[in-house]
């Protein structure tokens, strides 16, 4: 891939769908750099799973490029209790946007996914090729089938009509503008919550889910947003592209860093009658990394900022909080 600009934004008017979700708005933060305008839509003046709604304010508002980062997301517990959203929704919004941004003659679109598009025992780390090779982890099939169908569903518009629709696969995201809900939110919001109550109301433990031992990746979204607009100005081709931060850690490992930042000195304890779900996730990065990017945010540090975040506004929105 050339890292040269192939599709430079300046001037182009850029739509970010889904920008109050803890994405879109990192990409709209990191698109204040780009000398570009910048158009969004609340959920309260468009409906995304809505085909006319969505369609008639695209013609009316003409982006030349879309930034897809709008759908139904949430953590383990959200998507196991909720798999008819987590489909449905992905599933239209997708389906609206991709096919009128054919029709109107879009010049450039990035369609964000999921780790979770790769089978549950992929090879670690996971290259792109790993695809489709085996079954998918259960608690998040749903969102991963709409999240494929989304990579697909692209891949197909290139081919038949030629359009210029890329897709990247971030890993597990954090940051400001989490979804900070106990019952709905990824893992780290979540432990940094229970931190910080548990701190405040002095208790002696904290309890996280599962056994602690499955491994994650985490990437902080404005390291993500900047992966994204990088991508979008430099890469166009049928593959999709992981966008991850190149380690790991166990759940247990993340606990003990979040009560670290957070002050929270009690014992961890875990809870296994909730689910572990897949029992690693972590990305092979290579192709973007050969591009020339890399992340700039240390984990430790990105965690502190995002606690920071967390005192100051509370929190964020819940499950559907990127539509
Ligand atoms: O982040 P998370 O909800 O989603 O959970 P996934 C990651 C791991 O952290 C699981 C454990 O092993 C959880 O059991 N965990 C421990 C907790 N304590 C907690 C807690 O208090 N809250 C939460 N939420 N988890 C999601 C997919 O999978 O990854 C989505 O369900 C999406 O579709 C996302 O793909 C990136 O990493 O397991």
């Amino acid at each position: 891939m050339p890292s040269e600009a192939l599709f430079p934004l300046k001037g182009k008017r850029v739509w970010v769908a889904g920008h109050r979700g803890m994405v879109g708005s990192a990409l709209v933060r990191r698109l204040e750099a780009e000398d570009c305008t910048v158009l969004t839509v609340g959920r309260e003046t468009v409906d995304l799973r809505r085909q006319v709604e969505t369609e008639s304010w695209m013609a009316d508002n003409k982006p030349e490029a879309i930034f897809l980062a709008a759908g139904t997301v949430g953590g383990i517990l959200a998507n196991d209790s909720y798999p008819a959203d987590f489909l449905y929704d992905n599933l239209m919004i997708e389906g609206n946007i991709v096919s009128q941004a054919h029709r109107l003659g879009v010049e450039k679109m990035l369609f964000l996914g999921s780790s979770c598009i790769y089978p549950k025992h992929a090879p670690q780390p996971i290259p792109e090729d790993a695809l489709l090779t085996g079954p998918l982890e259960p608690t998040n099939e749903w969102y991963a089938i709409a999240k494929i169908a989304g990579i697909k569903l692209g891949q197909a518009y290139r081919r038949q009509h030629g359009c210029d629709f890329i897709s990247a696969m971030p890993t597990n995201l954090y940051g400001p503008g989490d979804n900070f809900d106990l019952n709905s939110s990824h893992v780290a919001p979540a432990l940094m919550r229970k931190a910080h109550e548990a701190k405040l109301a002095g208790q002696e433990r904290l309890t996280i889910w599962g056994t602690g031992s499955p491994r994650r990746e985490f990437l902080h979204v404005d390291d993500c947003a900047d992966a994204l607009v990088h991508l979008m100005k430099t890469y166009s081709g049928h593959d999709h592209v992981n966008v991850g931060a190149g380690d790991d850690l166990t759940i247990l490992e993340l606990a003990q860093l979040i009560c670290e930042v957070v002050g929270f000195k009690g014992e961890i304890v875990c809870d296994t009658t909730k689910p572990d779900g897949t029992p690693r996730k972590l990305m092979d990065s290579g192709r973007l990394r050969a591009t020339g990017w890399a992340p700039r945010i240390g984990f430790r540090e990105g965690l502190s900022v995002t606690y920071r975040w967390f005192l100051e506004t509370g929190g964020g929105q819940g499950r559907t909080g990127a539509r």
